[in-house]
């Protein structure tokens, strides 16, 4: 029986791009084909447990704007939850979802109650699964909001937070395999500091590398299959955080000896909090080999702030789906709506219709990303931009043949004078354009 919360819904279909109703999708089409692979294989959506259904809306500045039957901290509030937000699943036709144990569950009074808490509502939404065939992308354990994490989670000063932090992951990740959770991500919200003052930085770095070996032993431990990835963020809440991009993050896993075992769920709002765009932290962990998933949102890009906007601008997806293409395409991973709905937008069509335009925006940069790659648009010019390095002489260069000796003796005998090159960069901005 239906909860009612979104009225008389059913599936969300596909109307076409001329299509006004703000109900239908304009672009996505699950079944097409793009490069040979249906369109919902290649997106992977999944819809964030916590923006849409526990975030109550509120600002530095004022609280509770949202009304919504369930809020409230019973374990009748986390099912009536569950039922809507599977309701809304199954109308927007995503194939996944993700959540924090905090997100489905009641807070409890103790480590016993959130457990007993989270096993309830794990068997209540592996029935939903099963009855959907909705699956998790991934599961998470929140370590930021309650205060005992004020002061950090693994990298917390007290070791009794650090096995608190433990203890709660290990539930987490019981949970997530339970559920066939495709990966488990790890997010570090207060792992970092608010002053270096009271900070002993490599401590807290052997911590939380400590920490993480946890986690990969356990998993081997229990049979996990699913992926572990870090989601970098450079500060917000803390004024800096520990993975604070994706180079930083590979330094931080070939330390602790985990760069085989972790990879990264990049967000492109943090990529954007970092000072970088959103294509360049998909290129470099595709160039270190550790890409895994994406959080897909957009920050405001006058605040500031980890604004978490739903997606909307094409050119830009088109570029981070070039990207993941280039990289092969998600093998565990998926693109997850780490996004929220802004705080005047309190009708539950709006939740709706927010996620309907960013799985169309999604799926236009995919499609154009797709006809990028196809017509070699960008890697034909690529490609010959580094031709040189194919020849033999610097072939030898490059994999350690000559020293720098020899190399001298080479330039000299060859009277080697480079002709400088056009990097083109207006023509290739063009040729991005002509397909967006
Ligand atoms: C916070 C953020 C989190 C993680 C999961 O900025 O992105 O929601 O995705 O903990
Ligand atoms: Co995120």
């Amino acid at each position: 029986m239906s909860t009612g919360f979104f009225g008389d819904i059913s599936r969300i279909e596909y109307k076409g791009p001329d299509s006004t109703d703000p109900l239908s999708f304009r672009y996505y089409q699950p079944d097409e084909q793009v490069m040979g692979k249906r369109m919902e294989d290649h997106l992977r959506f999944a819809v964030a447990y916590w923006h849409s259904f526990v975030w109550p809306g509120g600002d530095p500045f004022g609280g509770q704007t949202f009304e919504r039957p369930w809020f409230g901290d019973t374990v009748a509030d986390a099912k009536l939850k569950a039922d809507v937000a599977f309701e809304m699943f199954s109308a927007l036709g995503v194939p996944y979802y993700c959540f924090h144990d905090a997100d489905i569950r009641p807070e409890g009074q103790s480590f016993a109650q959130n457990t007993k808490n989270l096993e309830t509502m794990v068997d209540y939404l592996g029935d939903k699964m099963a009855a959907t065939g909705i699956k998790l992308l991934w599961g998470t354990a929140n370590l930021f909001s309650h205060r005992r994490f004020m002061s950090g989670a693994s990298t917390n000063p007290d070791p009794d937070v650090f096995a608190f932090a433990a203890a709660t992951v290990k539930t987490c990740i019981d949970a997530t395999h339970k559920l066939n959770g495709e990966n488990y991500v790890l997010w570090g919200g207060r792992e970092g500091y608010e002053t270096l003052l009271n900070t002993n930085m490599e401590r807290e770095l052997d911590q939380l590398g400590r920490f993480l070996n946890l986690v990969v032993e356990y998993k081997h431990k229990i049979g996990f299959k699913g992926a572990i990835l870090i989601e970098p963020k450079p500060q917000e809440p803390t004024k800096h955080q520990y993975d604070y991009d994706v180079a930083t993050v590979y330094g931080f896993l070939k330390r602790y000896g985990l760069e085989d075992e972790v990879r990264v769920n990049i967000e492109q709002g943090h990529a954007i909090l970092a000072g970088h765009s959103f294509e360049h932290e998909l290129a470099l962990a595709n160039a270190l080999g550790i890409f895994g998933s994406i959080d897909m949102n957009r920050n405001d890009y006058q605040s500031g702030w980890d604004t978490d906007q739903f997606p909307n601008n094409v050119p830009e997806m088109a570029l981070a789906y070039y990207h993941v293409l280039q990289g092969g395409g998600f093998t565990t991973g998926g693109t997850n709506f780490d996004a929220k709905l802004r705080r005047q937008s309190i009708d539950p069509e709006d939740l709706l219709i927010s996620h309907i335009s960013g799985m169309d925006c999604c799926a236009r940069g995919l499609m154009a990303a797709a006809r990028m790659i196809e017509d070699g648009a960008l890697s034909d010019p690529l490609d010959e931009r580094y031709a040189g390095w194919m020849d033999q002489q610097a072939q030898h260069m490059f994999n350690g043949d000559m020293g720098l000796d020899d190399i001298a003796a080479h330039v000299l005998q060859n009277d080697i004078n480079p002709r400088a090159r056009s990097g083109q960069q207006e023509k290739l901005e063009n040729i991005v354009n002509r397909y967006v």
